[in-house]
């Protein structure tokens, strides 16, 4: 089995690229030992309890990020770093290369209940000539990323990464220390019969939304003409792995249920990384309106309506967005 440095060389990857993917898979190494402690690790719970030690206890995210944050900027080729769990961008070296955003543990909510969570992280190339402290690095569109991944903590921890020459899923292999590459070429079927939303949010759906998730739900006696199950992780990690693994679509459209926040996911480091991942596997990714990848953002924390999959399903959203 294959180690991911001769992959990622064999594709040609800078060199300096290929070390700074190795330092955020070291920081993701220690947060899967972490998240299999789960209670036992004293980590879960408020960051305002305390631990025997009378240390502070911080809540799982917080500690992924101070770790990936740590390493990262150690690494000297990034000029910039965007999280979830920062509200500002954090300067690195003002000659790196590279600027990376991310978000240290997605499905927070799973965390509690031993169900899947995971890190997600995007790499963008650093504008030489402006200030590690300016935020307009990172505003740029998802086809500028150099390479995107996310590592899933589950029954067996597993990377999916792409640097523009396909995706491809790895196995960590806890006995050796490192990921190993377990599927070359991830190949997203391009029909589905499987469908992930959180259908509790159907009434506030625009109306073309409505239109396309009724037509599923009639299956068999409605135009689609086919039955369509139905799986929901409410961890995008967990959702995207599935797609990426058999296929399907996942959406969180945009909704009116709280008119402040229209749209659920973040562009830059939920959004961004998972399209790059699921088109270098074959499949789509839009916001019904326009592909997600061209959007050029404005704000690092900016939210975006989200629709991926299997390539024929998004295709048909899509249509429904045009009627
Ligand atoms: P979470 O809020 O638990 O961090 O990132 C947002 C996200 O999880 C996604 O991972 C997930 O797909 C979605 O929200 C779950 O949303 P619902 O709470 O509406 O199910």
């Amino acid at each position: 089995m294959r180690r991911i440095s001769p992959v990622l060389q064999q594709d040609g990857v800078e060199p300096e690229l290929i070390a700074l993917l190795k330092t955020i898979l070291a920081a993701c190494r220690e947060i899967s030992f972490r998240v299999s402690q789960g209670e036992l690790a004293g980590v879960l719970g408020s960051t305002l309890g305390e631990n025997i030690q009378g240390e502070t206890q911080k809540k799982l995210d917080v500690i992924a990020n101070e770790l990936l944050k740590e390493v990262i900027l150690e690494t000297g080729v990034v000029k910039a770093i965007s999280s979830e769990e920062e509200d500002t961008i954090v300067a690195g070296n003002p000659q790196g290369k590279y600027l990376v955003t991310f978000d240290p543990l997605d499905g927070s909510s799973n965390t509690d209940i031993n169900s899947l969570i995971g890190t997600i992280f995007s790499i963008l190339p650093a504008d030489p000539d402006k200030a590690p402290d300016d935020s307009s690095l990172f505003l740029q569109p998802g086809t500028a990323q150099v390479a995107a991944g996310y590592v899933l903590y589950g029954p067996s921890t597993m990377l999916a990464l792409t640097t523009g020459h396909g995706t491809r899923l790895y196995t960590l292999d806890n006995t050796y220390g490192g990921f190993l590459l377990t599927e070359d070429q991830a190949a997203i079927p391009k029909y589905t019969t499987e469908f992930a939303l959180n259908m509790s949010n159907q009434r506030f759906w625009q109306e073309p939304m409505q239109r396309y998730v009724a037509d599923l739900l009639l299956g068999k006696t409605g135009p689609r003409g086919k039955n369509f199950n139905m799986r929901w992780i409410a961890a995008m990690v967990g959702d995207v792995h599935r797609v990426l693994c058999r296929g399907g679509i996942f959406a969180y459209p945009r909704d009116s249920k709280d008119p402040q926040k229209p749209d659920k996911l973040r562009l830059m480091y939920e959004a961004n990384p998972m399209s790059f991942l699921v088109e270098q596997a074959g499949g789509l990714s839009s916001t019904g309106y326009q592909r997600i990848m061209d959007i050029v953002p404005t704000d690092i924390h900016q939210r975006v309506a989200v629709i991926l999959g299997s390539k024929h399903e998004v295709e048909t959203c899509i249509g429904y967005h045009k009627a």
